[in-house]
């Protein structure tokens, strides 16, 4: 098994998604938080200075997505074929596109909070409809197999619900299926462990 090295902030965020996949399958690793008084310091020693990057003995991997698919892969919740490997990949490209739309970096408050309003009440319900639609009466969003594009839904919907706690009201099957991921006895413990971070 390679020694695996995960830095990031101390923040769900973009690291979650590699900690669920993580969590799940048991796989030993190395959970470093970095502080964000440090990154500046950091920042420049790490190849596209960017973050979360992922250490796999030494080989740097980039990308929080990219980084998530190839822990998938390598424990089999990729998708069991090609064509369910593509469409949890386009399931995962269609959350991740909403949650790139949010300005989380913005410095004006008002400005900041103007944008979220609007993502959050105006954006939102379309691909909430979408996907609650795609997810139908199945128990996972792709296959019969949990995937990681159900642990994205749980991580990604987990930070708009802190942003608007009544965001998914009018989505029962999303929220069933939230729930059926957090209910998962491996997802359950790292839930309960994990530091408790607002984002
Ligand atoms: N698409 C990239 C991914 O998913 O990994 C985005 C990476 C990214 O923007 N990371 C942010 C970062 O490194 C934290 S979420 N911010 C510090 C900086 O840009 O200096």
């Amino acid at each position: 098994m390679p020694h695996y090295k995960l830095t990031y902030f101390n923040l769900r965020g973009r690291a979650e998604i590699i900690r669920y996949l993580f969590a799940f399958s048991g796989i030993k690793y190395e959970d470093h938080r970095i502080e964000q008084a440090d990154w500046p310091k950091i920042k420049p020693t790490i190849p596209f200075g960017k973050i979360p990057i992922l250490q796999v003995d030494g080989v740097t991997l980039h990308q929080s997505l990219a980084i998530a698919r190839y822990l998938a892969k390598e424990t089999g919740l990729a998708g069991q074929t090609p064509l369910e490997q593509a469409l949890v990949d386009a399931i995962v490209d269609t959350t991740d596109d909403f949650m790139s739309m949010f300005p989380w970096g913005e410095k004006n408050q008002d400005v900041k909070q103007q944008i979220f309003n609007d993502l959050l009440t105006n954006t939102a319900p379309g691909l909430l409809r979408d996907l609650e639609s795609f997810l139908g009466d199945q128990k996972w969003l792709v296959g019969k197999t949990v995937t990681w594009a159900d642990f994205y839904w749980d991580v990604c919907s987990t930070t708009l619900l802190f942003l608007k706690p009544d965001l998914t009201d009018n989505y029962p099957k999303l929220l069933a299926l939230k729930e059926r991921v957090q209910a998962l006895p491996a997802i359950t413990a790292w839930i309960q462990q994990r530091p408790k971070t607002m984002l």
